[in-house]
């Protein structure tokens, strides 16, 4: 057991100096830190939420056990005759009845507010394939596939030993999805064989994707830095190692990498993967 303690503490980190946020901390009991307006109100609704389920199973769990123990066969050898008690029915139903209500209004307008968003100002589409993403820049005419780096802790090593830099095992990806931080970005999901999810838990967000159909969302980053994700959908043998990494950069450093990738696509040079969408 301690064994597998210290195994993660040094896993963790390891990997923590990759992590936008400084990565998973020891004894972590809540979210990652929200990235996104989106995960903020998550966190907000999370923490509204969760006291009233507490609250709910602690005095269910004190009624039954004052009831086990009160009118145990030993303590209450008489039982009452009782079938009906209406005070009491219309009290156990208006009493959730309103808890749910008080509830469901900030649920719906979380809802609202992370499913759609009218002032997008640019588009991502992402697609997932069996087993990696490929990722569509419709606005700036680039595209790409994104696969995972390494998958052992041999191959991370190698990879850092070439590169002098420290690679996330199983999150870390060769060509992530750069976009520019503070813009409202749609990101709309599809998959070419078997139904993926696009998920990355510090933005909030999590959106199918579904052969034949597009599914859209949105996201705003705040802080610059490189957020993970993975596919959410079981979507086959290797669907634990078709990651998907964000990287937040400035809005100069974005429109760079866009000229970049576009120059690489058109001299076929560097990146053999990129092509050039027909705009
Ligand atoms: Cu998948």
């Amino acid at each position: 057991m301690k064994k597998f303690f210290l195994f993660f503490t040094a896993f963790f980190s390891a990997l923590g100096s990759a992590f936008a946020d400084g990565g998973p901390k020891e004894w972590q009991m809540n979210f990652r830190p929200a990235a996104t307006p989106t995960m903020e109100k998550v966190v907000a609704f999370h923490n509204f939420v969760n006291p009233i389920i507490i609250a709910i199973a602690l005095f269910v769990i004190a009624l039954m056990t004052y009831i086990a123990i009160r009118f145990s066969a030993k303590n209450n050898p008489k039982p009452t005759k009782t079938t009906h008690n209406t005070t009491l029915e219309i009290i156990w139903t208006v009493i959730p009845v309103l808890i749910l209500v008080v509830i469901s209004v900030p649920a719906f307008k979380l809802l609202y507010f992370s499913h759609y968003n009218p002032n997008t100002e640019m588009t991502i589409k992402a697609i997932g394939n069996q087993w990696y993403w490929s990722y569509e820049y419709p606005d700036h005419g680039i595209a790409f596939d994104s696969n995972m780096l390494c998958g052992t802790k041999e191959e991370c090593d190698e990879l850092d030993k070439e590169t002098g830099k420290k690679h996330v095992r199983l999150l870390d990806v060769d060509e992530p999805v750069v976009v520019p931080v503070n813009k409202k970005i749609k990101i709309i999901s599809t998959a070419s064989d078997v139904i993926h999810s696009f998920a990355v838990p510090a933005f909030g967000i999590k959106i199918d994707g579904v052969p034949g159909r597009a599914q859209d969302t949105w996201f705003e980053v705040i802080n610059e830095g490189t957020y993970y994700g993975q596919c959410s959908e079981l979507c086959g043998m290797l669907h634990g190692f078709m990651p998907i990494a964000v990287k937040a950069v400035s809005e100069d450093k974005f429109n760079e990498w866009v000229q970049n990738k576009k120059a690489a696509a058109s001299n076929n040079l560097e990146f053999k993967k990129v092509e050039i969408i027909n705009n």
